[in-house]
């Protein structure tokens, strides 16, 4: 069994204290989770190591308190130092740390990310050590001088289970685009962090995402102890809508965690996912 890294359909925010319009990266991530982010990457280019580390285990607690995956650019000492669920490397760092050192660091259960910014460089790190791959950036973005397009996205989603996180440049106009192609996850600075309301920003990215879910392939679920076949990803309200129950007469675990009813609209049923529901009549 592979090591779960995180749902499929997940929406990622990396964050940038210099992109954010002035507003605090505490803020950014804070209203990014009230409107439904799913993983947050600690990325600020221009902070002093011992601001890092302030920052980072703060994040790291709101982010715990969510049940938002919290990762760590660049360092994966600072990884361990602040408890974050895993370190995201880019090229050059994999070369100046090596993987099973990494692995030492962040431990069995930490999430190793990886850059890539070809295919061949997606292949080598889809066989590699790695827990997910991040491709881009596929459209021009501040960030970085250069972005290498959509082209070879569809062969890098195809290359194994790994998750694939698509990055770059992605924005509203944008979006459809490499979710038509395949994309699962997506990963975003500006759109998020320079938009004028970040929360509802991230409610409507969320949105797009799983209404396209239904451009994904077949989704195998196992329920109540049976496999089961979605074809295309649900929310668990979904689901539960779809199956005819009421949302007040059932109780929903998912890979054996209860799920608040007010959290099922954030949890997308990825392939491999346990689902129990347990049904009683009556109830409120
Ligand atoms: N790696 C590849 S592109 C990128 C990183 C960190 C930046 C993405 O930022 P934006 O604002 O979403 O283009
Ligand atoms: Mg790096």
């Amino acid at each position: 069994m592979m090591r779960k890294v995180f749902n499929e359909g997940s929406l990622y925010l990396v964050t940038g204290a210099q992109c954010s319009l002035g507003r605090a990266t505490i803020d950014v991530v804070s209203a990014a989770i009230r409107g439904g982010v799913d993983i947050v990457q600690m990325r600020e280019k221009n902070a002093s190591r011992a601001e890092l580390v302030e920052l980072g285990r703060i994040l790291k607690d709101i982010c715990k308190m969510n049940g938002v995956v919290f990762m760590v650019n660049d360092d994966p000492y600072l990884a361990r130092h602040v408890k974050a669920d895993g370190v995201h490397l880019g090229q050059e760092d994999v070369k100046k740390y090596g993987l099973p050192a990494v692995r030492e660091l962040v431990g069995p259960e930490g999430i190793i990310g990886l850059s890539t910014h070809t295919v061949r460089q997606a292949k080598d790190g889809a066989a590699s050590g790695a827990d997910y791959i991040a491709f881009g950036p596929v459209f021009p973005t501040k960030t970085k001088d250069y972005f290498i397009g959509t082209d070879g996205l569809p062969e890098v989603l195809g290359l194994s289970d790994k998750p694939v996180v698509v990055i770059g440049g992605i924005d509203g106009e944008n979006l459809d685009k490499v979710l038509f192609l395949g994309a699962r996850n997506v990963a975003m600075i500006r759109y998020i962090t320079e938009a004028p309301d970040i929360e509802t920003r991230v409610r409507e990215v969320k949105e797009i995402m799983l209404r396209r879910g239904s451009a994904v392939s077949k989704v195998n679920i196992r329920i109540n102890g049976n496999t089961e076949s979605l074809d295309k990803v649900l929310s668990i309200g979904e689901f539960v809508g779809s199956k005819g129950f009421k949302p007040e007469q059932v109780i929903v675990e998912h890979n054996n965690v209860i799920v608040p009813r007010e959290k099922w609209r954030d949890v997308l049923l990825s392939a491999g996912d346990n689902v129990e529901i347990l049904s009683f009549v009556g109830g409120g």
